[in-house]
C-alpha cells in the first residue's frame, strides 16, 4: 500500500522552536497579572490540557449551501480519510480526539477494521447520529414528510429501527450516546396537526430508548426551523425538555448554537438545562442569521464565553450529575475544514478558560449587591484577558503546535491530499 502522508511529531516540535521565545514572553507576562488577582497560571494551563472536544465526521468535508458547493482539493473520500483527517487536527490542537459519527454516512464495511483504525490514531467515537432527514439509496419509504414523527406509522418504525441500529453500531465501536435530529416539520400552516406529531415522535422515541444500554445516554436536539420552514417537531428547548423528561434519565437536551431564534439568550437556556439536571450536550458552532454552522466563536465570541461562564459555574459548585458533551458541528464552506476545526477548537478552549478566570466571589457579591455596573465588569474582565499563551502552552507541552494554522500550511498537508485522493468534481449542493 502506498505510504499516506502525514505531519510528523518532528515537524511540529521544529515549528514550535521558532516561535517558543515570544509565546513564553507573553506567557510569563500573563502569568503576573494572573498572579496579581490570585490564579496561577499553571492550573489554567492543567485545564486547557484536559479540555476535550469532539468533531463531526461531516465537517471534514467541504460543505456547501442550497446554491453550491466548492469542495476542497484533497477532500476526505470516506470515513477512513475522514479519520486521517481528525487525527491530524488531534495532532495539532491535541484537544479532539472523539469523532462523531452520522449514519449512514460513515457506515462502515468493517466496524473491527474501523475500530483498530481508529485506536492506532488515538481517535475514539462520541455520540452516533442518525439520519433520517433525507432519503438513501435502498430505502423502502420516504422521509419527504418526516420521520419519527410522520402520520405512517410504517415510515415511523423505519426511522425507529435506523436509529435503533446506529445505537447497535455505536456499542461495538466503543460509543456512549447517540443524538437524534429530525427534520420532521411542515412547510405550510395547516399541514401538520402539532399535537399529534409530537405524540408521534415521543411514541417512536420510547422505541428507540428502550434499546439504549444502561450506560448511554440519548440527545434530544431541537432546531426552530429548516429544512422545514413553517413549523418543526422538536422546535425548541422546552419542548426538547419534555421529550427528555417523558423518556427517562438516560435522555436530555443537546443545544446547537446555530438552533435557535436570533437574539436569543442562549446562554440562559444553558443554564435552565443545568438547573432541571438536561443538559446533555452541544453543538458548537456559531451564526449570523440562521444555522450559518460557522467556525465556533467567529461571530459572537462574547456568547460563547457567556455560556462557559454558565458551565464552569456549574463545574464548580459540582451541580450534580453535570456531564456535557462537547462537539462541533459546523460546515465549511469556503475554508480548509482541518484549519476551521482547529480555529473552532481553540476558540471553544478559549471560552472554556476564559470562563474559569471571572472572579466568583466578587460576582456573587455584586450580585447581591445589585451592583450591576460591578457584576458586569466582573465577567468583562475574564473576558477580555488574552489566554493565547495558555492555550498555545497548554499544546505544546500535550505535544501539538503552538500555531497549529501555520503548521498545518507549513506542513503541505492539503496539497499532499490533493495528489493522494483525486476528487471528482461534481456538481453538488447540499450540506456533505
Ligand atoms: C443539522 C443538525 C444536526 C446535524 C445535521 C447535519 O442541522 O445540526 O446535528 O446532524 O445538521
Ligand atoms: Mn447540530
Ligand atoms: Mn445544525
Amino acid at each position: 500500500m502506498q505510504r499516506k502522508f502525514e505531519i510528523d511529531d518532528g515537524f511540529i516540535a521544529e515549528q514550535n522552536r521558532k516561535l517558543e521565545s515570544w509565546i513564553y514572553e507573553d506567557y510569563e507576562h500573563l502569568a503576573k497579572v494572573l498572579r496579581r488577582r490570585q490564579i496561577d497560571i499553571e492550573d489554567l494551563v492543567t485545564k486547557a490540557q484536559s479540555f476535550r472536544v469532539a468533531v463531526p465526521s461531516w465537517g471534514l468535508g467541504t460543505g456547501g449551501t442550497r446554491f453550491a458547493r466548492f469542495p476542497v482539493l484533497g477532500e476526505p473520500r470516506d470515513i477512513y480519510e475522514k479519520l486521517e483527517d481528525c487525527a491530524t487536527l488531534l495532532k495539532l490542537v491535541r484537544s479532539t480526539p472523539g469523532v462523531s459519527l452520522h449514519i449512514p454516512w460513515d457506515q462502515p464495511e468493517d466496524v473491527n477494521d474501523l475500530s483498530s483504525f481508529a485506536r492506532h490514531r488515538e481517535l475514539s467515537f462520541e455520540a452516533m447520529n442518525s439520519n433520517t432527514f433525507q432519503d438513501h439509496p435502498d430505502q423502502r419509504l420516504s422521509y419527504k414528510f418526516g420521520s419519527l414523527a410522520h402520520c405512517d406509522p410504517g415510515v415511523r418504525r423505519q426511522a425507529i429501527d435506523h436509529n435503533i441500529e446506529c445505537i447497535e453500531l455505536g456499542k461495538q465501536l466503543g460509543s456512549k450516546a447517540h443524538t437524534v435530529w429530525i427534520g420532521d416539520g411542515g412547510n405550510f400552516p395547516g399541514q401538520q396537526h402539532f399535537r399529534k406529531t409530537l405524540e408521534n415522535y415521543l411514541e417512536s422515541m420510547r422505541e428507540i430508548y428502550k434499546a439504549l444500554p444502561d450506560d448511554w445516554r440519548i440527545f434530544i436536539e431541537h432546531k426552530f426551523y429548516e429544512p422545514a420552514f413553517y413549523s418543526t417537531v422538536i422546535n425548541d428547548w422546552g419542548t426538547s425538555y419534555y421529550c427528555a423528561r417523558e423518556l427517562g434519565p438516560k435522555a436530555a437536551c443537546l443545544v446547537d448554537l446555530g438552533h435557535h431564534a436570533p437574539n436569543v439568550n442562549i446562554e440562559m437556556i444553558v443554564a435552565r438545562l443545568i438547573q432541571f439536571g438536561k443538559l446533555g450536550g452541544f453543538h458548537f458552532n456559531d451564526s449570523k442569521y440562521g444555522d450559518d454552522d460557522l467556525d465556533a466563536g467567529s461571530i459572537k465570541p462574547f456568547q460563547l464565553f457567556l455560556i462557559f461562564n454558565e458551565l464552569v459555574d456549574a463545574e464548580q459548585s459540582n451541580v450534580p450529575g453535570f456531564d456535557p458533551a462537547y462537539m462541533l458541528d459546523q460546515s465549511h464552506n469556503i475554508t480548509d475544514p482541518i484549519e476551521s476545526l482547529a480555529l473552532s477548537a481553540i476558540e471553544v478552549t478559549r471560552a472554556y478558560i476564559q470562563a474559569q478566570l471571572v472572579d466568583r466571589l466578587a460576582l456573587a457579591e455584586a450580585q447581591d449587591n445589585c451592583d450591576a455596573v460591578l457584576a458586569l465588569s466582573t465577567v468583562k474582565q475574564a473576558f477580555t484577558t488574552d489566554v493565547s499563551s495558555i492555550l498555545a502552552v497548554a499544546r505544546q507541552r500535550s505535544g501539538g503546535a503552538l500555531d497549529p494554522i501555520a503548521t498545518y500550511r507549513a506542513s503541505g498537508y492539503r496539497r499532499a491530499k490533493a495528489e493522494e485522493r483525486p476528487t471528482k468534481i461534481e456538481a453538488t449542493v447540499g450540506i456533505v
